[in-house]
């Protein structure tokens, strides 16, 4: 059975188009069809605000894997690609949360989904609302939409042109 997965990629470390590149390349390999990917914004760091901007995208997926199984693979891949054991919020060559997952919602020690965070961070909602705007968050019964209307968070967030990339 196929699922759907909506996931936030970030980076804020070293060549971040490349990572985001190969977040993407590694998630087709071990994941499965990238059906979506919203534009890459670069958006101001929240939380630690004192460390280099990241770039921020927003995918969905459609993959055989659970959600445990996804999460499992994704830290994989995050390694692969050279994430170091970091602190909380610390500068990361890349990051790959699991926004939502088909219509589900689950609090663990292990994963919560939808991400706890999603309707405080403007940097995941505006990626998401792109390819998502009427999703629907199962617990809060709120719109994409809706939750980036309510949103206090106004950190920068821009959509990256094209003729800014960095090469
Ligand atoms: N991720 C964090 C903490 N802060 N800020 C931005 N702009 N983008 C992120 O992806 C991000 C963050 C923790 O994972
Ligand atoms: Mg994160
Ligand atoms: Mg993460």
């Amino acid at each position: 059975m196929q699922h759907t997965g909506w996931l936030l990629l970030g980076t804020n470390l070293g060549k971040r188009l490349e990572n985001l590149q190969a977040a993407t390349g590694a998630i087709r390999t071990f994941l499965g069809s990238v059906e979506v990917q919203s534009h890459i914004y670069e958006t101001a760091a929240w939380g630690k605000t004192h460390q280099p901007a990241y770039y921020n995208q927003a995918i969905r997926i459609s993959t055989p894997c659970t959600a445990l199984e996804t999460l499992h693979h994704i830290k994989q891949i995050e390694f692969l690609l050279g994430r170091k054991h970091d602190e909380k919020w610390s500068p990361r060559v890349i990051d790959i949360d699991i926004l939502f997952f088909d219509d589900i919602s689950i609090t663990s020690p292990l994963l919560t989904i939808p991400h706890a965070l999603l309707h405080e961070r403007r940097f995941a909602l505006e990626p998401l609302h792109e390819i998502a705007p009427e999703l629907v968050h199962p617990t809060l019964d709120l719109s994409v939409t809706q939750m980036l209307a309510l949103c206090k968070d106004n950190s920068e967030v821009k959509l990256l042109e094209e003729l800014h990339w960095e090469f």
